[in-house]
């Protein structure tokens, strides 16, 4: 069998694998459980701009990384890939900050990445590329004379062709697609915008199959959804519910309901609305003061990236006026935490709520509300509250399905769900786990590697 290659911009090092180990390392592992190599950046900052590959091995798999030197880091990583395509890929064109040396930087590190990995590739390795970052990969990887199979997967959306329009360059960008033998997106949706886009922006028209055909070879785009390890979260989930931590916080609701959400703090999860929702639940419904709690986890993210520091300064403001308003001298109705919380307690939390939130004004797909679906007891389940623009709202159509920019809509949604019965409850979460426990991580690499060797 040929060796599986895993590039992400950040590879899950064995010894970082504690409180943050989640989506895409546990998503990925199964790709690499026969061993393999897994290649990208540290995650460091070097003073240098020549670093070395540096390797460590573990249960079969070498991860090898390189560090980035700080220009590279400002322009590759908070400049192009996430001040410019992040925005642009979630629909934000208002919130682009582009400028053409961050582009120069973005294709420099590609090529960079490219010169390192080539040297450690054989002839049959099978190489399967990782996200927004790293787009060019191939590209460069091929100018160097590689010539393995080489497959790339978005995990965020793709945009309409007429927002594409608005990226500077995009053509080249849009190009550097067909040095993939295979190109994977999360949903119809995003795979019909891609390949709109190479029509529209290159003149190539795709065949029934999605197969785009030019001098240098042929590309497929296929939609394959991420899923997660569902059997091993809801063991999870369910030994973490005996832990102290999770009695804890069910003691400290006593008796309260929990409303539940998890985010990267990010302003495409669409937490400001949220918290505007839920302040108008205890507006409109006073009937849940009191009786209900909202837990908010949002880990830090990207805190270099200026949009990101503002949306921390908008949500502390909101959060304290919700408090402000309705807390009572035994009662704090949002309870807002900005550190991460290890992925055992997390799933533990996930099963002691009765409502989880999940209304991101765009996802590639959102792990989250996978997570909180498998987590829970099926005799008495929660009720899942999705945006319709997340990818997974393609596949569970059983949750409580919002428009995440319309705060009265969610605040319903929440509503609906603190007062649903127990067997509707139990009907829309037995519809809901069967899709999560068959769309899983080990079926998505196992498609996507099927894909690629085809
Ligand atoms: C991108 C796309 C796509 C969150 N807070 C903590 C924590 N998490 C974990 C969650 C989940 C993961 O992080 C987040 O995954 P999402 O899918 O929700 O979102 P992104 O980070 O934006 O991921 C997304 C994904 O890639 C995979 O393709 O679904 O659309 O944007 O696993 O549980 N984990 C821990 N502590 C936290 O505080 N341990």
């Amino acid at each position: 069998m040929a060796r599986v290659v895993i590039v992400s911009n950040r590879v899950p090092l064995p010894n970082e694998r504690g409180a943050r180990a989640g989506g895409l390392a546990v998503g990925l592992s199964d790709a690499l459980k026969d061993g393999g190599l897994w290649f990208g950046w540290s995650g460091e900052i070097s003073k240098t701009t020549h670093n070395p590959v540096r390797k460590v091995e573990a249960a079969g798999v070498t991860y090898a990384t390189i560090d980035l030197c700080q220009e590279d880091y400002d322009r590759f990583y908070v400049g192009y890939a996430n001040s410019t395509l992040w925005p642009l890929l979630h629909f934000r064109l208002g919130l682009i900050d582009f400028k053409r040396e961050d582009l120069e930087g973005y294709f420099s590190v590609n090529r960079t990445f490219a010169a390192a990995l080539a040297l450690e590739l054989q002839p049959d390795d099978v190489v399967w590329i990782h996200d927004y970052h790293l787009i060019p990969l191939g590209a460069e990887l091929r100018r160097l004379g590689v010539r393995n199979r080489l497959g790339f997967f978005l995990h965020i959306p793709f945009v309409p062709a007429s927002l594409f329009a608005a990226l500077p360059q995009g053509e080249t960008l849009l190009r550097a697609f067909l040095a993939y033998d295979v190109v994977g997106l999360q949903t119809e949706e995003h795979r019909r915008d891609f390949l709109d886009a190479v029509k529209q922006v290159l003149g190539i028209e795709p065949d029934a199959d999605g197969q785009l055909v030019t001098a240098s070879g042929i590309s497929r785009a296929i939609a394959n959804p991420i899923g997660i390890d569902a059997r091993g979260f809801a063991a999870m989930a369910t030994k973490a519910e005996r832990s102290v931590e999770t009695k804890r916080l069910l003691s400290s609701l006593v008796g309260r309901d929990l409303v539940i959400g998890v985010d990267r703090l990010d302003y495409s999860k669409g937490l400001p609305n949220r918290f505007t929702a839920f302040g108008k639940l205890l507006q409109n419904y006073p009937e849940h003061r009191q009786k209900v709690s909202y837990l908010q986890v949002a880990a830090r993210s990207r805190e270099d990236v200026s949009e990101y520091q503002a949306l921390r300064r908008e949500l502390d403001r909101k959060a304290g006026n919700i408090n402000g308003r309705f807390a009572e001298f035994d009662w704090v109705p949002l309870r807002y935490m900005t550190r991460p919380v290890n992925r055992n307690l997390l799933a533990g939390f996930y099963r002691a709520a009765r409502v989880g939130l999940v209304t991101p004004l765009r996802d590639g797909m959102n792990l989250v509300a996978k997570e909180f679906i498998a987590a829970q007891d099926h005799n008495d389940p929660g009720v899942l509250i999705l945006s319709r623009f997340a990818g997974a709202a393609e596949d569970l159509a059983e949750a409580l399905i919002v428009n995440p920019y319309d705060p009265d809509e969610i605040t319903e949604a929440m509503h609906q769900a603190l007062i649903m019965p127990q067997t509707e409850r139990q009907d829309r979460m037995a519809h809901l786990r069967a899709r999560v426990f068959t769309s899983t991580a080990e079926a998505y690499c196992r498609n996507f590697l099927a894909a690629l060797a085809a």
